[in-house]
């Protein structure tokens, strides 16, 4: 007894530094610390599930605001603790760092970067309650105010059982309520829920997660039979592939177990998402670099053996191979390294090796028996590989042609030289175009009027891409060049302003443009320089109904005067309409040509009075998906998404 209760007063001063400072733990106090603490509970499900003894998981929002994460696992181990001499399931969630990594070699894989442990969150709690199926007996702990037990131990210092089950029924059931004096909201959001169980079980093949809300009494099963080859599915759901089902490869080399899934799209473009341990490593790192050499040398060996690449020729380029590609690499390493200001990169240098040999052993195999998808790929990389030989020569030539009139003579420029204070219209159309040369200031706003859709670089070449005449318009007036080569500190705009019709085809444009600008001048977006001028539907003129009141019926007529208001959508229209006063003429704009310079000027230039949402990049996988979703040929979504976008100040690409 004397040892225990010696033990547990350095436990309460662990938790306690954890409540003291709970941003060092979980981040924040915000929602996503909030949400952090679900995390933690559940990476302990899914370590066990990792470790081949759990197959289902259910996770309950409760009524009461607490939520209960439930596994059929082995159940926590109920029995004395060696060291602590308190029962191992205390340890787990009472001692700070003891969650994963007690009892040595426990676990091969752990999830290292939420892993601050199961005792954060019951420090970080007003109440937790661990209910633990084990050995045919059922065991139960409970905890307040951050972590203090309150059922007492028997006399060995056991947790007495507080009921029979069958003895295969074994598992761990969580249940907590984050402390509301701790977190600026305890409230947790299916939704977020929701999206982070979908991404695990795309991850965790096969791994049954239920999500049980009683708020709303929706339930919702996510299961993936086929794991991360469905996740790609789900990414492409919109893109135009190249071969019907992704490929799909798993191996181990040494302690590192490895699996990759990947498609081709008929994209210009590549995308792979890689992920250590379910951590979503952003920045990549060794087991990316792994898969790229594997890839490169691999296909490029095919390419001779098929003859798609001649004595003559050279290799492909690894760009060559992976245009078009979607990749997700997942690997569970027993040791991961992880990297960089926000350790989001791998460094395990037997990761890259690993994932060489697993990828180039498993892919041959695979392309032996499906030559078909080999030679449809094969083809994408010798298309590319063109476009970038015929690219450089295009490249070569445009840049010349810049300095040549035609293209340069589009642009109205501005006087001023000062990039702080000048902004450049890019307007849809000639005639508005000129609208806006008459209308804009002269000093600080130039115009480059385009003539109908620009090129939709999503399915063109960079050959074409760099021959289009309104690209080349553009990339010789920013000044700040394309792609590689691309320099923000040249630009010569402190602003790029989008103006189209406040219409479907006016929105298709915008849309064509920003994927321009995301694909090849990324920077532009990320650094806000991007924006969209947003003119006004109607303009209505009225004379107000107290006006009208509060004047004499002999001198009405003369002092009765018109006013007039810009009103942006269907909905301002609408609003303006309950506000009684008489309309004595509504005119819709089918277009910004059917402005005059006055009203163009007070509504879209002035930057006084004009109104302007700035373009961003929130999340570039989901900026890479919608950029495929508009891009693709497949019409209905891409109408749908055009169709309400156009409505919104704010574009989140
Ligand atoms: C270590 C050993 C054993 C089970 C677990 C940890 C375990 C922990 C959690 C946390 C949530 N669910 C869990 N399921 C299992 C069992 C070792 C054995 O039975 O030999």
């Amino acid at each position: 007894m004397e040892q225990y209760n010696g033990s547990q007063i350095v436990v309460l001063e662990g938790l306690e530094a954890v409540r003291k400072r709970p941003g060092m733990y979980i981040g924040s106090t915000g929602q996503r610390g909030l949400h952090h603490l679900i995390w933690e509970i559940l990476d302990n499900s899914i370590d066990e599930h990792l470790a081949g003894f759990c197959t289902e998981i259910q996770i309950t929002l409760k009524k009461d605001g607490g939520i209960t994460i439930q596994d059929n696992g082995r159940g926590v181990p109920v029995d004395m603790h060696p060291a602590k001499h308190i029962p191992t399931v205390r340890v787990v969630y009472t001692i700070l760092h003891a969650g994963g990594k007690f009892g040595a070699g426990a676990y091969k894989v752990s999830g290292g970067l939420h892993g601050v442990g199961a005792s954060v969150v019951n420090a970080l709690s007003k109440s937790m309650i661990v209910e633990i199926r084990r050995g045919g007996k059922i065991y139960r702990d409970e905890y307040e105010e951050g972590g203090k037990p309150v059922l007492s131990l028997d006399k060995d210092g056991l947790l007495p059982s507080v009921g029979n089950c069958r003895k295969n029924d074994t598992g761990t059931k969580v249940t907590f309520y984050p402390d509301d004096s701790i977190f600026e909201t305890v409230e947790f959001k299916a939704d977020t829920i929701k999206k982070k169980l979908k991404e695990i079980a795309y991850l965790n093949k096969n791994l049954k997660i239920t999500f049980h809300d009683q708020k709303t009494g929706e339930t919702s099963v996510y299961q993936e039979e086929y794991g991360i080859q469905s996740f790609i599915r789900y990414l492409n759901r919109e893109a135009d592939v190249l071969h019907e089902e992704p490929i799909y490869i798993e191996g181990v080399s040494g302690e590192i177990e490895v699996e990759i899934a990947f498609q081709y799209t008929a994209a210009f473009s590549e995308q792979i998402n890689a992920y250590c341990n379910r951590i979503n490593v952003v920045d990549g790192g060794t087991l990316v670099t792994g898969f790229k050499t594997a890839l490169t040398r691999v296909m490029n060996q095919y390419a001779r053996e098929l003859g798609v690449l001649k004595e003559k020729d050279e290799n492909f380029d690894g760009k060559d191979i992976r245009n078009g590609l979607v990749a997700i690499i997942s690997i569970k390493h027993p040791d991961p390294q992880f990297e960089g200001q926000t350790k989001t990169k791998l460094g395990n240098t037997d990761a890259k090796s690993a994932v060489d040999e697993v990828f180039s052993t498993q892919v041959q195999r695979y392309f032996d028996k499906n030559v078909e998808v080999l030679k449809k790929i094969l083809e994408n990389s010798a298309k590319s590989y063109r476009a970038r030989k015929a690219g450089d020569k295009a490249r070569t030539a445009a840049l010349k042609q810049l300095a040549d009139v035609d293209t340069r003579s589009k642009l109205a420029s501005c006087s001023s030289k000062n990039p702080s204070e000048c902004e450049v219209y890019i307007v849809e159309g000639d005639s508005a175009g000129g609208t806006v040369k008459t209308a804009r200031n002269r000093k600080t706003q130039a115009v480059l009027p385009l003539r109908g859709k620009i090129l939709n670089v999503e399915k063109a070449t960079l050959e074409k891409i760099l021959l289009n005449n309104e690209i080349k318009s553009m990339i010789a007036s920013f000044g700040c060049g394309i792609g590689e080569e691309f320099d923000i500190s040249k630009l010569r705009y402190d602003k790029i302003i989008i103006l189209t019709d406040a219409d479907v085809d006016g929105a298709h444009i915008s849309t064509l443009l920003l994927t321009f600008f995301y694909r090849f001048m990324p920077e532009l977006i990320m650094e806000g320089k991007v924006y969209r001028g947003l003119p006004p539907l109607y303009k209505v003129e009225y004379e107000t109904s107290e006006q009208t009141e509060g004047t004499a019926s002999k001198t009405k007529k003369r002092t009765k005067k018109r006013l007039s208001k810009y009103l942006f959508d269907d909905f301002e229209l609408e609003q303006f309409r309950k506000t009684g006063n008489k309309i004595l003429n509504l005119q819709r704009y089918k277009g910004l040509g059917e402005m005059d310079a006055e009203q163009l000027w007070e509504t879209t230039l002035d930057p006084e009075s004009r109104i302007l949402a700035k373009v961003s990049i929130s999340d570039t996988v989901e900026a890479d998906e919608i950029t495929s979703l508009l891009m693709s040929s497949n019409v209905p979504p891409r109408r749908e998404f055009i169709m309400s976008e156009g409505k919104y100040a704010n574009i989140d690409l």
